[in-house]
């Protein structure tokens, strides 16, 4: 009995951190998907929408057949027009998963609003950038 509660601790242990490690792989929702000639690029984030202060988003780039690809030197960057002033611009910090063809990225928004989203890559298959808007609330 005894060496049944241990085995159950340790399980228990293993499932406990693989859950905080492997965060961003459980059940993200899809915020937009954009098929472009040679990629498509998915927008996913744990509440599928964003919100005005720091989101944590991932980008996967997959072969019009489904195989991830190595984008390379990925970036996405956002702008929102506002009335009588300057467009509000906001980057995103991005850097490459373990996973190929996925990058997590960080982002952050002074309000609420729609942007207007530019992603670009550049690496070894291929280079191409797409645009979609995304409602920040
Ligand atoms: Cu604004």
């Amino acid at each position: 009995m005894k060496q049944l509660i241990v085995v159950v601790a340790v399980v228990e242990v293993l499932v406990g951190s693989g859950r905080g490690r492997t965060a961003w792989t459980a059940e993200l929702k899809v915020m937009q998907t954009q098929k472009t000639k040679d990629a498509l690029v998915a927008l996913k984030s744990e509440t599928g929408q964003w919100k005005p202060g720091k989101n944590a988003f991932v980008l996967e780039f997959t072969s019009p057949s489904g195989q991830p690809i190595d984008a390379g030197k990925v970036t996405l960057s956002t702008s929102m027009a506002m009335p009588g002033m300057a467009p509000m611009v906001a980057g995103a910090t991005l850097s490459s998963d373990k996973a190929p063809g996925r990058y997590l990225g960080t982002i952050d928004f002074p309000d609420s609003g729609t942007r207007q989203v530019t992603v670009s890559w550049d690496g070894p298959a291929g280079k191409g950038s797409t645009k979609f808007s995304v409602p920040v609330r």
